[in-house]
């Protein structure tokens, strides 16, 4: 049903190469080119994040197998229950504008500030975007199926190629998310922005998780084990768990994405002295909405408070702006720190996991003023 492409990178001819930064077989948003005027990331610049390759998958063949012990037929992965992509569609749709992070969103800063690198990917801050996600409640595909209340977790199956790492190969791209987020807030998202869904990002069929780590949304969805029993994957076994020695020798799986903070700023960015710049940047939290956002223009000495504009809510993010006109020339650290409604407020340092995930400490975010 599917094959791989060859070729390092995701959306070879589709992506318009300048609007990322490239990293392998993923693509990050540029915080400098995100469009001010726009709260949804357009899809064209929503950054990428694949394990292998890009899959071609043929919608008239796919089907979406659901199967397992936590359904009331119990059937095996052979006897599975199967939705066509139009059987898909002829559910009753739903939309949801959510934000979708990456674990290592943010990594390369515990080794610029924390002087910790961790392997992996070495995201900046752009391993993260908004849409709109249009598509069907996973609820309801699993009462279609008829998941009992004995269920306890589901685990998505990529169709994209196993995994190899190291030598090792660790299957196909999958991972278990318990019933109750299952059943409440996910979708099997079809559309993107209004749009079906694009190869790099999943089509024809996706999970979507709002607020949680974005390897839990499995793109390329094939199929859907709902068990009564807990279930387990290298993705929650062996990746995307907290390692290291404030965490425990087992670590800990992750789930709700912790609150960040961004500039909508070039690295580096140049300014002029006595010159009015609006300064705009954006928050998110995994867990709530943002209650507010300090900046500092001064290395963290003293803060002020952005305005915040637009959409505030849970699973988008909350856009600010504020005025400066900085006062000589010279190198300067901008931060921005947000606390959200959970009342989590990003800390100046996180203690340092193998991983690297989770880095939601503030971002010193440099720039030089000239005369
Ligand atoms: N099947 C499959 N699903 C996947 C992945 C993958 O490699 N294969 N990558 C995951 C990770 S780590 C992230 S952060 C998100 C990225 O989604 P995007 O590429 O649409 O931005 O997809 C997740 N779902
Ligand atoms: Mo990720």
């Amino acid at each position: 049903m599917t094959t791989s492409e060859t070729g390092g990178e995701p959306g070879t001819g589709e992506v318009d190469r300048d609007c990322f930064v490239h990293h392998g077989t993923d693509v990050e948003m540029r915080w400098d080119g995100v469009d001010s005027t726009q709260f949804c990331t357009p899809t064209e610049a929503f950054f990428v994040r694949n394990h292998t390759s890009t899959p071609v998958v043929d919608p008239a063949t796919y089907r979406l197998s659901v199967y397992g012990d936590g359904l009331r037929a119990a059937p095996t992965s052979e006897q599975a229950i199967r939705f066509s992509l139009d059987e898909l569609r002829a559910m009753p749709a739903r939309t949801i504008t959510s934000a979708l992070e990456c674990t290592g969103n943010g990594r390369r800063f515990f080794d610029s500030q924390q002087a910790s690198p961790a392997p992996g990917t070495d995201w900046a801050l752009g391993a993260i975007g908004v849409a709109t996600w249009g598509g069907v409640p996973l609820a309801e595909v699993l009462h279609r199926a008829g998941v009992v209340a004995e269920a306890i977790e589901v685990m998505a199956v990529g169709l994209d190629e196993p995994y190899v790492h190291e030598r090792v190969d660790h299957g196909r791209v999958r991972r278990p998310i318990p019933v109750a987020k299952a059943l409440d807030d996910v979708l099997v998202v079809l559309e993107m922005n209004g749009e079906p869904l694009p190869p790099d990002h999943g089509f024809p069929a996706r999970l979507l998780v709002p607020g949680w780590v974005g390897v839990a949304s499995i793109k390329w969805l094939g199929e859907l084990e709902v068990s009564t029993q807990p279930m387990t994957s290298p993705w929650n076994t062996v990746f995307y768990r907290l390692r290291g020695e404030e965490y425990g020798a087992e670590g800990a799986a992750l789930d709700v994405l912790p609150v960040k903070s961004a500039f909508e700023l070039s690295w580096n960015a140049t300014l002029r002295a006595g010159s009015v710049t609006v300064l705009r940047g954006r928050s998110w939290s995994g867990a709530a909405a943002i209650e507010s956002v300090e900046v500092s223009l001064d290395g963290g000495d003293s803060w002020v408070s952005p305005t915040l504009f637009g959409p505030n809510e849970r699973h988008g993010w909350a856009r600010w702006e504020l005025a400066w006109t900085p006062p000589a020339p010279g190198h300067y650290e901008l931060l921005a720190r947000a606390t959200d409604r959970s009342g989590r407020r990003q800390p100046d340092t996180v203690p340092f996991n193998a991983d690297g995930y989770l880095f939601w400490a503030v971002v010193r975010h440099p720039v030089t003023v000239r005369a």
